[in-house]
């Protein structure tokens, strides 16, 4: 059997890739917002249902020029539960992150424990919708309204996902999807920022350009955060295949559920009614005390076969030794993120998967006399 990693990217034909990239060529034109951005920038505008639209070269980039345009400081609250883009950001930002615990079923943010980490410093609430999981939207903005805070969200996995209809880039005031080659829609390394507020675009283009205006005007110390034209190309390639792909990755997902959803001591994280999912990932979590080993020998175990799964998001960012000192990253301030984060493992997910591959994951987890 060939390696299994948990993603392998969708890949254009490279003839259609080759023929935009003549396009390209002939126009000379690399990058600055040419033809292909624009025609990517107004294909994810209408696919993600959201009101506005700036592509970026990564994620990463585009939150960190999501928090300037928003001209936020002092504390913003966020998970320890996420990629380390998410705290850096606010780092990068001369911000001081406040970890919150997370919810133990959508291992979200939990807007019950948000309020008493309020502070008069506080400016805003990070959310990450974790592995694709929509956070409680209605709670956290219930409480930022009240509170006077802006809601940013961290959108990298969700991708696609909607909730009654309404894009999830609508919720809050600005959301970041990453385009990173991981991800069910990708550009190779890509990103982009959506949001309501039609008075944001002009900032947060200004901002990924180095606050240039124009030729003799410099309006603001902004950052290089441009999607070039190859990248826009392979995302105007890869656009056209990814509803073939979440199909492929539905059915995948229906495999796992059978083979996995009635195991005591193993249970899937996410995919419950209510949203559109990304299927982005497919995650489980692994009681060691029923299942009799734990998440880390299966881990081992699944990498003796060649299958490589993932412990996202092990360490928590509160376990960094850049934030471990904060007082918000006491291990007993977040006892959910602390207990579950020894549970959690990524699978393989992606449409190439075959139906003997998932059995084989499943067994290897399943069946105890193999370790
Ligand atoms: N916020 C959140 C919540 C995030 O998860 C991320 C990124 C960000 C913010 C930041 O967005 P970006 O600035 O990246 O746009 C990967 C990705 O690099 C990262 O984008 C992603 N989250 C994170 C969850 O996963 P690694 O270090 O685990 O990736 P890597 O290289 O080990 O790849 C995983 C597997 O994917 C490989 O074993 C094989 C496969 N793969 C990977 C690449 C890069 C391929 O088949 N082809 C490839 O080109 O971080």
């Amino acid at each position: 059997m060939n390696n299994l990693y948990i993603t392998r990217p969708l890949l254009p034909d490279i003839k259609k890739m080759t023929t935009m990239l003549k396009d390209i060529w002939e126009s000379k034109k690399l990058t600055n917002v040419g033809s292909q951005h624009v025609t990517l920038e107004a294909a994810l505008l209408k696919y993600l249902k959201v009101n506005q639209l700036s592509l970026f070269n990564n994620g990463t980039i585009a939150l960190i020029v999501a928090i300037q345009s928003l001209r936020l400081s002092g504390e913003v609250i966020t998970t320890p539960f996420t990629f380390p883009a998410t705290p850096h950001v606010l780092t990068w930002n001369g911000i001081k992150p406040i970890f919150c615990d997370i919810d133990a079923e959508t291992l979200n943010i939990d807007p019950c424990k948000i309020e008493k980490a309020i502070t008069p410093d506080t400016t805003a609430i990070l959310g990450v919708h974790v592995f694709g999981t929509p956070c409680e939207v209605d709670a956290i903005q219930k409480i930022a309204d009240y509170y006077g805070l802006k809601v940013v969200y961290d959108a990298a996995h969700a991708f696609g996902v909607e909730i009654d209809g309404r894009g999830i880039g609508t919720f809050g005031d600005i959301s970041m999807f990453s385009f990173h080659a991981t991800k069910l829609f990708h550009t190779a390394e890509g990103g982009a920022l959506s949001y309501n507020d039609p008075n944001l675009k002009q900032r947060i283009e200004l901002l990924k350009n180095f606050g240039i205006k124009s030729e003799e005007e410099v309006m603001m110390p902004g950052i290089n955060g441009k999607m070039n034209e190859l990248q826009a190309a392979l995302g105007l390639c890869v656009l056209q295949m990814v509803e073939q792909e979440r199909q492929k990755r539905k059915s995948i997902l229906e495999i796992y559920r059978r083979l996995l959803g009635n195991i005591e001591g193993i249970s899937i994280v996410g995919y419950k009614s209510g949203y559109v999912p990304s299927y982005q990932y497919f995650v489980i979590r692994i009681d060691s005390a029923i299942i009799g080993k734990t998440r880390d020998q299966v881990y081992e175990k699944l990498k003796e076969n060649n299958i490589f799964a993932r412990k996202y998001f092990y360490p928590l960012c509160s376990n960094y030794a850049c934030y471990k000192n904060l007082p918000s990253s006491a291990t007993g301030n977040l006892p959910v993120a602390n207990r579950i984060v020894n549970e959690v493992l990524c699978l393989p997910f992606y449409g190439g998967l075959n139906d003997d591959e998932i059995a084989k994951i499943c067994d290897i987890i399943i069946n105890k006399k193999k370790i």
